[in-house]
C-alpha cells in the first residue's frame, strides 16, 4: 500500500480523496493556492504545502506539484478531476519520478485524448461509434462529400476536443467552410491541434455514461450507467442512475460494450465510457480517464467506494469484487449545487457564505468543502456541494431530493437550488423525457426563476457580511523590491457602494506571501464606456462571434466568455460597427480587460 498520497486538486474532490485515504490508513498531502489556504481540504490533510504562483494556474503546475510530491515523500498522486487528471505527460513524469499516478496508464490517457484514436479503438473492438470518419479531414470539399454521404446535419469535431469545445454543427453544405475553419481554429487555440473529423449529428440524444473499474490484472467491471442529459452548455446539472426509460436490452448491450471497449484498451483504474443514446441505438462518444464529479450516484446504488477501489487497484491490488457479486439497488440523483444565479443565465456568484447549513437526512449525502464563513473564490469552478440522494424508486428519490434541497440554507451567494427544484417539479423531467437539449431548449423556456434576495445584514461586521456580487481584478504591486500579484475580490455589500472585503496578495517573485482582509468604502464606480466590451471576471474567451468591420445591434451576442467554468454571453451595448477585436479565442484574460470595441 502507498505510504503517502498527494492530492493534486482542491475543494470537494480533494476532501473525498482524503476521506478514502483515511479509511485506508494512508497519510495525505494537500497542496493549495494562497487564497485557498482556508479550504477544507487543507484543514483535513495530514500535511499541507502551499503552491507559488497565480491562483488560477497553480493547480496546473505539473513541475511544481511533482517537486512537492518528491520533497514530501509521497509515493502516489491522486489527480481528482479537471486540472492534471487527464494529462498524459504529467502521468508519465510521475512514473519517471517513481511516483504512482492514480489513474490509467499514460498511454491510455494519451490515446483517449485523441477522439479520432478513441473512435478507432472502439470501432475495432466492435463498440458502435457514430457514423463518421476515423481519419482527419482537412478540406471543405471532403466535408461536403461526407455531408452528402451521411446526410445533414453533421458535426465537425476537434480531435483533441471534448466537452463541447471545438464542436460545430453543420445543417447545410453552405455552412461547411465557416464551420470547418471554426472547429480547426478552436482546436488549435484550446488544444494545440487543428485536427478535426466528421460525424453524423444526432439532434436530440440522451447522454448516458458507464462507470468502469479495472485493476492491473485484467479484471474489468462496470458499475452500471448514469444519465447525464440534464446539462446546460456542456455543464452537467443533475445526474441520475439508473437511466430512466432505457430499454432493458439496449442497456445490457451498452454496459457490455463499455466493458468490451475498456478491455480492448487495456484499461485500469476508474473511468467512464460516454455514449449517446438515440431511439433504440447507442453510440460511443468518448472515454474519460478520471474519476468524475458524479461518481457518488454509482456508489449510492452499488455500495462500492469507487475512490477507495481506485486507490487500491493503483497500489496493485485486485478488484475486491466481481461483476456477479454486485448489483444495482434503487435510484440515486445528484444535484450540483453551484454558486451561480440561474435567474441570470447561470452567472457565477462568488462571495462569502454568510449562512451555510446542509440537510441531514437518511439516504442523503452531501459532498462539499464549504462551511459557514467560507469564501467561494472566483478563480475556480463554482461547485459548492453535491447533493446525492437515494430512494427505492425514482419517484421516492425525486421527492426526497426536493425535501433535501429545501433544507439547504445558503446565504451570501446565489445558488442553483431554485433551478433544481423547478426541474424536479417539471412534468417532462418526472416523465423521464430528458435529452441533452432539455434544459436549454425546453425547461428554461417554461420556468421563471427569481434571484434569491440578498441576505439580511449580519449583526457582526467582518467577512460574513451581506455580499451580493463579486468582481476580481489583478494588479502587480511592488513592495520592498518584490513584485506581488494582487488579486482583489470586490465583494459588494448592497447597503454600501463598493466595499472591498477581501484582498489577497501572492508574491510572483520572492517567497513572501500575505493575506489581508480589510474593509474600505468608496463611492467610485467603474464607469463603463459605451462601445467597449470588457471581461467582467478573470476568464477565458471561448468564442468570438463577430469580425472587425461587422455591423452589430445593441443586445447582439459578440463574445462567448467563460469564467469559473461557466459560459456567459457578452453582448454589444450599442448599435455600430466592430472597430477592433483585441483577443483571440482560447485566450485567458483578467477581469476588466478590453476585448472588443464598437464604433460608428
Ligand atoms: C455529438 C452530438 C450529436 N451528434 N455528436 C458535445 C460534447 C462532446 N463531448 C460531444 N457532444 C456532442 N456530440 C454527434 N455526432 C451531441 C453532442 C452534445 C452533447 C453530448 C453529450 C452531452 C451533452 C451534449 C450537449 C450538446 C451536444
Amino acid at each position: 500500500m502507498f505510504n503517502k498520497v498527494l492530492i493534486a486538486n482542491r475543494s470537494e474532490i480533494a476532501v473525498r480523496v482524503i476521506q478514502a485515504c483515511r479509511e485506508l490508513g494512508i497519510p495525505t498531502v494537500a497542496i493549495f493556492s494562497e487564497p485557498d489556504k482556508d479550504s477544507r481540504h487543507v484543514q483535513m490533510a495530514s500535511e499541507t504545502w502551499q503552491l507559488e504562483g497565480q491562483p488560477a494556474k497553480v493547480y496546473l503546475d505539473a513541475a511544481q506539484i511533482l517537486d512537492i510530491a518528491k520533497r514530501a515523500g509521497a509515493d502516489a498522486i491522486h489527480p481528482g478531476y479537471g486540472f492534471l487528471s487527464e494529462n498524459a505527460d504529467f502521468a508519465r513524469d510521475c512514473a519517471a519520478a517513481g511516483i504512482k499516478f492514480i489513474g490509467p496508464s499514460p498511454d491510455v490517457i494519451h490515446k483517449m485524448g485523441s477522439k479520432i484514436e478513441s473512435r478507432r479503438v472502439m470501432d475495432a473492438a466492435g463498440v458502435p461509434v457514430v457514423p463518421g470518419t476515423t481519419n482527419p479531414v482537412r478540406t471543405p470539399e471532403e466535408v461536403k462529400k461526407l455531408g452528402e454521404q451521411y446526410g445533414y446535419p453533421i458535426a465537425i469535431k476537434a480531435s483533441a476536443g471534448g466537452g463541447g469545445r471545438g464542436l460545430r454543427v453543420v445543417r447545410k453544405a453552405e455552412e461547411v467552410d465557416n464551420a470547418l475553419a471554426g472547429a480547426q481554429r478552436e482546436g488549435a487555440s484550446y488544444f494545440g491541434s487543428d485536427e478535426v473529423y466528421v460525424e453524423k449529428y444526432l439532434d436530440h440524444p440522451r447522454h448516458i455514461e458507464v462507470q468502469i473499474l479495472a485493476d492491473e490484472h485484467g479484471n474489468i467491471v462496470h458499475l452500471f450507467e448514469r444519465d447525464c442529459s440534464s446539462q446546460r452548455r456542456h455543464q452537467k446539472l443533475l445526474e441520475e442512475t439508473p437511466a430512466t426509460k432505457l430499454d432493458k436490452d439496449l442497456r445490457a448491450r451498452l454496459l457490455a460494450s463499455a466493458v468490451k471497449g475498456a478491455a480492448a484498451l487495456g484499461y485500469s483504474s476508474a473511468g467512464t465510457v460516454e455514449c449517446m443514446v438515440s431511439g433504440n441505438d447507442f453510440y460511443f462518444l468518448e472515454v474519460n480517464t478520471r474519476i468524475q464529479v458524479e461518481h457518488p450516484i454509482s456508489e449510492a446504488t452499488t455500495g462500492i467506494d469507487i475512490v477507495k477501489e481506485q486507490i487500491l487497484v493503483a497500489a496493485g491490488h485486485k478488484l475486491s469484487f466481481t461483476q456477479e457479486e454486485i448489483s444495482q439497488r434503487g435510484h440515486a440523483i445528484e444535484c450540483r449545487i453551484n454558486a451561480e444565479d440561474p435567474a441570470k443565465n447561470f452567472m457565477p456568484s462568488p462571495g462569502t457564505l454568510s449562512r451555510y447549513e446542509l440537510p441531514h437526512h437518511p439516504w442523503v449525502r452531501v459532498d462539499t468543502a464549504c462551511y459557514p464563513g467560507y469564501t467561494v473564490l472566483p478563480f475556480y469552478d463554482s461547485l459548492l456541494a453535491k447533493l446525492v440522494v437515494w430512494g427505492r424508486t425514482r419517484e421516492e428519490a425525486i421527492n426526497r431530493t426536493k425535501v433535501a434541497l429545501n433544507n439547504f440554507k445558503i446565504e451570501g451567494v446565489q445558488t442553483t437550488i431554485p433551478f433544481h427544484l423547478a426541474m424536479l417539479d417539471d412534468p417532462n423531467f418526472q416523465a423521464g423525457e430528458i435529452y441533452t437539449t432539455y434544459v436549454e431548449q425546453d425547461l428554461m423556456k417554461r420556468i421563471n426563476l427569481k434571484s434569491a434576495a440578498p441576505a439580511a445584514p449580519a449583526a457582526a461586521s467582518g467577512d460574513a457580511a451581506t455580499i451580493e456580487r463579486a468582481d476580481t481584478r489583478s494588479f502587480e504591486v511592488g513592495v520592498n523590491q518584490k513584485v506581488f500579484k494582487v488579486a482583489v475580490t470586490e465583494l459588494v455589500d448592497p447597503s454600501k457602494p463598493r466595499t472591498v472585503v477581501k484582498a489577497s496578495a501572492t508574491a510572483t517573485k520572492g517567497t513572501a506571501t500575505k493575506m489581508e482582509t480589510r474593509t474600505r468604502s468608496t463611492t467610485a464606480s467603474a464607469t463603463a464606456t459605451r462601445g467597449e466590451i470588457k471581461s467582467t471576471m478573470h476568464g477565458l474567451v471561448k468564442e468570438i462571434l463577430v469580425q472587425a468591420g461587422a455591423e452589430v445591434k445593441a443586445g447582439q451576442k459578440v463574445i462567448i466568455f467563460e469564467a469559473m467554468k461557466m459560459e456567459s454571453d457578452l453582448v454589444a451595448d450599442r448599435d455600430g460597427k466592430v472597430t477592433d477585436v483585441k483577443v483571440k479565442p482560447g485566450q485567458t484574460v483578467d477581469a476588466h480587460t478590453l476585448l472588443l470595441t464598437i464604433g460608428d
